[in-house]
C-alpha cells in the first residue's frame, strides 16, 4: 500500500511525548496534565475548551477563560513550545462588526482554522442564543469580526483548513438555547464565509445499542486533517448516564470531495473521563476536544482538549494509527 499522505506544514517542534509502555490505546495523556491549570490568569475560573495553532517560530491561541464572575470569555494567549502559555488578562476585543451582532455577549469554545494565510476563529458567540461567530486575524493582536455564520441555536462551528470545491466549509450542531440534549453534525458551504447554504447532513448520534459513548449528542472538534484517505474528524460524543453527561471523543474519516459523506467512523472512543482532572471539576466527566497539532512527515498528532470545564490536557497520537483504529472499530 502507498505510504498514507498527510496534509499540512512541517512541525517538527511540536509538543511531544512517546507512547508510554504498555499503552495499547490509539492515544496517550501527556505525563504533566494539565498543561493549563485554571487559575493562570488573576481572575480566571477555569481555561478550557481553547484552540491552538502553529504561529511564527511557536504558537498561538484563543483560549475560553471563564472568569471568576463565571462569565465566558476569550483570551488570546502566545506559547514557545505549546506547553507554557502567556495569556492576556484582557479579553479579546473583536472589531469592525456591524454593532446589532458585535456587541458582546458570551462567547465560548473558540477553534481556529488557517485557510490561506490568514487565522479564522469561530466559536459560540451569544446573540439571541448561541449561534456560530466568526473573525479574522492575522497576529491574534487585532481581530475583525464576520457576519455570525447561521441562525441561532447552533455550535460547534469547525472550518475545514481549505476551500473544497472553491468554497470555505463548515461543520456545525443545531442546537437549543440550553443543556442541548440532541445533536447531529451538519456541513455548510460559503463564498465569502457571510452567506452559508448547500447544507448537508454528516452524521447523527449513534444508536445506543452501538456506540453509547456518542448516543445522546455529537459535535466536531479540532480543524479536521487532510489525508490521503480523507478529512480526519475528531469529534466529541455524549452520554447520558444517570449521573449526568459524559463527554468522550472519537474519530470518523470524511469524503474529500464531498465531507458530508462518512467513510467510517470510530465505535470506541479516543477517550474518555479517567484521570481525576477529567472526572472533577466544575463539571465532572467531560473530554472536550477543541484543537489538534500535526506533523505531516512523522504523523505525530497532539490534541489539547477541555477537561472538566476547568483546565486544558493535551493527549498524543500518531494519525495513521488514529486512522487504522478507526476503520478497525468502524459502525458504518
Ligand atoms: C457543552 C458546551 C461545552 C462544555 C460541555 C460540558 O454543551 O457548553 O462548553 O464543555 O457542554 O459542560
Amino acid at each position: 500500500m502507498d505510504k498514507m499522505k498527510i496534509q499540512g506544514r512541517p512541525l517538527p517542534g511540536m509538543p511531544w511525548e512517546d507512547r508510554p509502555a504498555g499503552c495499547n490505546d490509539p492515544i496517550w495523556r501527556y505525563s504533566k496534565n494539565p498543561v493549563i491549570p485554571r487559575d493562570l490568569l488573576p481572575d480566571s475560573n477555569s481555561i478550557f475548551n481553547s484552540a491552538i495553532v502553529p504561529f511564527r517560530d511557536g504558537y498561538a491561541g484563543v483560549f475560553r477563560c471563564d472568569d471568576k464572575n463565571r462569565r465566558m470569555t476569550l483570551h488570546a494567549g502566545f506559547s514557545k513550545d505549546g506547553l507554557k502559555w502567556d495569556i492576556n488578562p484582557e479579553t479579546i476585543r473583536f472589531e469592525g462588526a456591524d454593532p446589532e451582532i458585535g456587541e458582546w455577549v458570551y462567547g465560548y469554545d473558540p477553534r481556529v482554522a488557517e485557510i490561506e494565510g490568514s487565522y479564522y476563529v469561530t466559536w459560540c458567540n451569544g446573540y439571541h442564543g448561541p449561534t456560530i461567530g466568526i473573525a479574522r486575524t492575522e497576529d491574534f493582536v487585532t481581530f475583525h469580526q464576520l457576519e455570525n455564520a447561521f441562525l441561532p441555536y447552533n455550535r460547534n462551528g469547525v472550518l475545514f483548513p481549505r476551500k473544497i470545491n472553491g468554497k470555505f466549509a463548515m461543520l456545525s450542531r443545531p442546537s437549543d438555547t440550553g443543556h442541548t440534549a440532541f445533536g447531529d453534525i451538519f456541513y455548510s458551504e460559503s463564498p465569502d464565509l457571510e452567506y452559508w447554504g448547500h447544507h448537508r447532513h454528516v452524521m447523527a448520534p449513534a444508536p445506543f445499542e452501538v456506540s453509547a459513548w456518542q448516543c445522546m449528542k455529537i459535535g466536531a472538534g479540532p480543524v479536521p486533517v487532510e489525508t490521503s484517505e480523507g478529512w480526519l474528524l475528531i469529534y466529541h460524543g455524549v452520554l447520558h448516564s444517570c449521573n449526568g453527561y459524559v463527554y468522550a471523543f472519537g474519530s470518523a474519516l470524511l469524503d474529500l470531495e464531498k465531507p458530508w459523506k462518512a467513510i467510517a467512523r470510530s465505535g470506541q472512543y479516543l477517550m474518555s473521563p479517567r484521570e481525576i482532572y477529567e472526572l472533577t471539576g466544575d463539571v465532572p466527566n467531560v473530554t472536550f476536544p477543541c484543537t489538534s497539532l500535526h506533523d505531516p512527515d512523522t504523523g505525530r498528532i497532539a490534541i489539547y482538549y477541555g477537561c472538566a470545564d476547568t483546565v486544558t490536557g493535551l493527549a498524543f497520537g500518531y494519525i495513521p494509527d488514529i486512522i487504522e483504529f478507526t476503520k478497525r472499530t468502524n459502525i458504518l
